[in-house]
């Protein structure tokens, strides 16, 4: 207990299979899993597992419902990252300790962080496993795991990265290897790649090979590279709008494209990067590299996969519109980890937790909920050092811009937003329970306009 920094305090920590027998049934006559046949040694009314945007975001509502001493939050990690910093860290125009804070400063005041990684979950009883076989009852539990990095899957890594001329925008170990590789640039390909699973923030592969373009011009070197981006991808972007935008901008900037090309191995004694053709299956090329950026494989988190809350492939098993468990009402999952069918992004997340707030309150009431996700997400595209073309569109992967002006177009004010305001709300609005999206301040933009 002691080792988990975890101090049971009466008040707080309750007897779990005292207030699990309560049982309770919402509105949809499913009834809640207030049975347990385990006596957790600690209980909370809400638990919330990972403390990334979605676990602290939801943690900091849930205190404001239940009070701040029935609600834990499980998260490993001593450092909390804003992580989508990181394409700006890769184009050396943030600093990488300014993505970073300690976790103890943005977990709620008086929430209980338990310094623990899940090892199982077991909703037929209301609990969940950490470290040393310790269990942890919950009335409410909020699934918020994000999703797994999975260099290992292409061969190579990942010990490619103690070479140079390599480099990461989605892990805090490399993605300051980017910037290296890309000021080390002296002749040949600047190769970037997408890989042929789901991604986080599916802008943030290109985004970089946008800037280093740029950081090439900027120091005359750019004639001497030839950019290639190898995507998994049959399309450069999902929503038609902002695919034409970033089409055009490909031509401009002299960027070769090659869709439905996958990165199967990295040999980086030779600097030779491999390429399956996912068309031609068997069809493999070798392209040579000055510099290489890399886009795992991404999937669910081990601790989902084949677990009861998880659907076939391992994401956590939501409804799409309330982000309530399909098959266990006291359960609830929010962002990268679940399976709700949009572009995994912090901006969804911020959408997402409006939402979730309303299921649980009407989910505590006893009541149904009718709360309703539009699949609300958002991908700052940066294209330069002073440019975004601000994509956010919605399940239907239509455009639902916030602003009454063409978003498709590349705007210094948006690379601005995204700088330097989206950070301050990141930290002191969304973390806090306070942002759920820009949706309200749509429909005030819009005001007068069709
Ligand atoms: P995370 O924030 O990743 O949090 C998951 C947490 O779960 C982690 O803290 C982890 O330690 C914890 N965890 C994992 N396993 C366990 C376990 N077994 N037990 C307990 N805890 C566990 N989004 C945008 O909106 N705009 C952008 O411009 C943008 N750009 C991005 C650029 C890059 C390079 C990257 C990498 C991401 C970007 N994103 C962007 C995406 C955004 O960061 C994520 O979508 C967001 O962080 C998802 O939040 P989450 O809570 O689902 O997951
Ligand atoms: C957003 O809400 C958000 O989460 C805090 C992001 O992640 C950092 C974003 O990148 C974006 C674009 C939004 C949406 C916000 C506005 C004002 C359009």
């Amino acid at each position: 207990m002691a080792l988990l920094g975890i101090v049971p305090c009466a008040g707080h920590v309750h007897q779990c299979a005292q207030i699990l027998r309560a049982g309770v049934s919402i509105g949809t006559n499913r009834s809640l899993h207030m049975t347990n046949r385990y006596a957790a040694k600690e209980y909370y009314d809400v638990v919330v597992v990972g403390g990334g945007a979605g676990g602290i975001t939801m943690g900091a509502r849930m205190k404001r419902k239940v009070g701040a001493g029935k609600v834990a939050i499980i998260e490993p990690s001593e450092t909390h990252y804003y992580q989508p910093m990181w394409t700006l860290v890769g184009g050396g125009a943030k600093k990488l300790a300014s993505s970073a804070r300690p976790t103890a400063s943005v977990i709620p005041s008086g929430v209980k962080w338990i310094k623990s990684e899940v090892k199982s979950f077991d909703p037929d009883n209301n609990s969940i496993q950490i470290d040393d076989k310790e269990k942890i009852g919950y009335k409410y539990l909020i699934i918020a795991l994000g999703i797994k990095l999975q260099f290992e899957k292409v061969k190579g890594f990942p010990e490619a990265f103690k070479y140079p001329k390599i480099g990461s925008n989605y892990s805090v170990m490399t993605v300051e290897k980017t910037w290296k590789a890309l000021q080390d640039f002296k002749k040949g390909n600047a190769i970037f790649t997408f890989p042929n699973t789901p991604v986080k923030c599916a802008g943030a592969p290109q985004k970089i090979m946008y800037l280093a373009d740029a950081y090439l011009r900027k120091n005359g070197k750019r004639s001497d590279a030839n950019f290639i981006f190898n995507t998994s991808l049959g399309v450069i972007f999902g929503v038609k709008k902002y695919a034409d935008a970033l089409l055009q901008i490909i031509k401009e900037r002299d960027i070769n494209v090659n869709y439905r090309h996958n990165l199967i191995e990295v040999r980086p004694d030779k600097q030779e990067a491999v390429f399956e053709n996912l068309d031609k299956p068997g069809e493999t090329k070798v392209y040579q590299y000055e510099m290489l950026h890399v886009t795992p494989p991404m999937g669910p988190q081990d601790v989902l996969v084949n677990s009861p809350v998880a659907d076939a492939a391992g994401w956590v098993d939501v409804d799409k519109d309330t982000l309530q468990h399909k098959k266990y009402p006291n359960v609830f999952g929010i962002g990268d980890c679940t399976n709700l069918p949009t572009s995994k992004t912090a901006a969804a997340v911020a959408a997402q937790s409006a939402v979730l707030d309303k299921t649980i309150s009407l989910v505590m009431k006893n009541q149904t909920s009718t709360a309703k996700y539009d699949g609300y997400t958002s991908c700052p595209l940066v294209t330069g050092y002073n440019k975004v073309i601000l994509a956010e569109f919605d399940y239907n992967q239509q455009p639902l811009e916030t602003f009454p002006i063409d978003q498709s177009k590349e705007r210094w004010t948006m690379y601005y937003m995204k700088a330097n305001m989206m950070p301050f709300l990141y930290w002191h609005l969304l973390l806090t329970g306070y942002w759920g999206g820009p949706g309200p301040y749509r429909k005030i933009m819009h005001l007068g306009l069709k």
